[in-house]
């Protein structure tokens, strides 16, 4: 366990107002003008929604295709998605939805989106929860020689003069995550206050940063997300922000890397991404043979954020010592699991974090 001091969630005495009031847009305003940019406002852009297919899925769901299109300034930019309401759940249904994440450097049509490893829908489904999801390289490709060509370009043209706070691809894919979220709220079939995002890794760290900026997700669910993820940053092993800004450049804005080796001159960690999702669930999980992502430093980022949640009566983890392999911690508003293995997001962590929200989303 390690103890590096780390930049204050709080400036003066910690208080609900002094948070709701400015210290929590602070914080916003910071990480995206200095890690993620900014990504369009509501003002720039209308969205609609078509419904593209549904069919029965396997007999035990619903299966709805939807295309999205944004009416930017410049041009319409369309993106699938899909979604599965199991039969016989009581409804209206909880949700989950997966920031599915490029498996292998080829497109992936939205009808085969649930053969990816990572999301396993029917366990889901037979848990009584609905699930929706959409695959990050139909936003923003995950390379640097194309990133810009998707949704970034419908807003921008032609990419020119790029300001140092302009978005990268994981904020690309939060947007996008939230545009989702628009079309879930029409559903009649889907409880709007039970709504979470998921996301493994990248999508982590993409789930992490779309909770932190749209109120309207429940609850975030943050699989070995790691550098820039849910990991304090300071001290961590593996990954950091230099390996991080030289292999995936198009990830974050620009003046992130100011910080390549002098992540002790970032006025912020990523404890203070955390606590902007609270007082929402926040659930974080690790494999412990992920040194890149360091269990360590994702626990101890889901640990201080409990600061705010204290703030609303609420607590988070309730140790500063992580828990061993297979000993969850669910009790509370931020969750912990810790799963034996390599990087990846298993349907055994999605069973724990099921548990978690069986927990804290009674159906009753
Ligand atoms: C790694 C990257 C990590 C993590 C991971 C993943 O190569 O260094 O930050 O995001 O990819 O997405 O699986």
């Amino acid at each position: 366990m390690y103890e590096t001091a780390l930049p204050p969630i709080f400036e003066g005495e910690p208080s609900r107002k002094a948070w709701e009031e400015g210290r929590r847009q602070e914080i916003l305003t910071l990480l995206s003008d200095q890690v993620y940019g900014f990504a369009p406002g509501p003002d720039q852009y209308k969205i609609s929604f078509k419904q593209i297919g549904q069919e029965d899925f396997k007999g035990i769901a619903t299966r709805r295709m939807v295309e999205a299109t944004l009416h930017t300034a410049r041009e319409d930019f369309r993106f699938r998605f899909v979604v599965f309401l199991p039969h016989g759940a009581a409804r209206p249904l909880p949700l989950a939805l997966m920031i599915c994440i490029r498996v292998l450097d080829r497109p992936m049509d939205v009808a085969h989106l649930h053969e990816i490893p990572s999301w396993p829908v029917e366990d889901i489904l037979a848990r009584g929860y609905a699930t929706a999801g959409f695959y990050t390289q139909d936003i923003a490709l995950d390379r640097e020689d194309g990133y810009f060509e998707g949704i970034l370009k419908s807003f921008e043209g032609d990419g020119e003069d790029r300001p140092a706070n302009a978005w990268g691809a994981i904020a690309a894919w939060s947007f996008a995550a939230s545009r989702v979220m628009d079309y879930l709220q029409t559903l009649p079939e889907v409880d709007p206050a039970r709504i979470a995002v998921a996301g493994l890794s990248r999508g982590g760290k993409a789930a992490l940063w779309c909770a932190a900026n749209d109120t309207r997700f429940a609850c975030v669910d943050s699989n070995e997300s790691g550098c820039t993820g849910a990991a304090i940053t300071r001290g961590k092993q593996g990954e950091h922000v230099k390996e991080i800004n030289t292999t995936f450049p198009y990830w974050f804005c620009e003046n992130y890397k100011a910080y390549n080796e002098r992540e002790d001159e970032m006025p912020f960690d990523q404890h203070m991404l955390l606590a902007l999702i609270a007082p929402r669930l926040l659930y974080v999980s690790s494999a412990s043979e992920d040194s890149w992502a360091d269990p360590e430093a994702e626990y101890r980022g889901a640990y201080e954020a409990g600061a705010v949640y204290a703030l609303y009566g609420l607590k988070g983890l309730a140790q500063r010592q992580m828990p061993g392999i297979d000993q969850p911690r669910h009790e509370n508003a931020v969750g912990y699991h810790l799963r034996a293995g390599e990087h990846d997001m298993t349907p055994h962590d999605w069973a724990f974090f099921m548990d978690f929200l069986d927990r804290h989303w009674p159906n009753d």
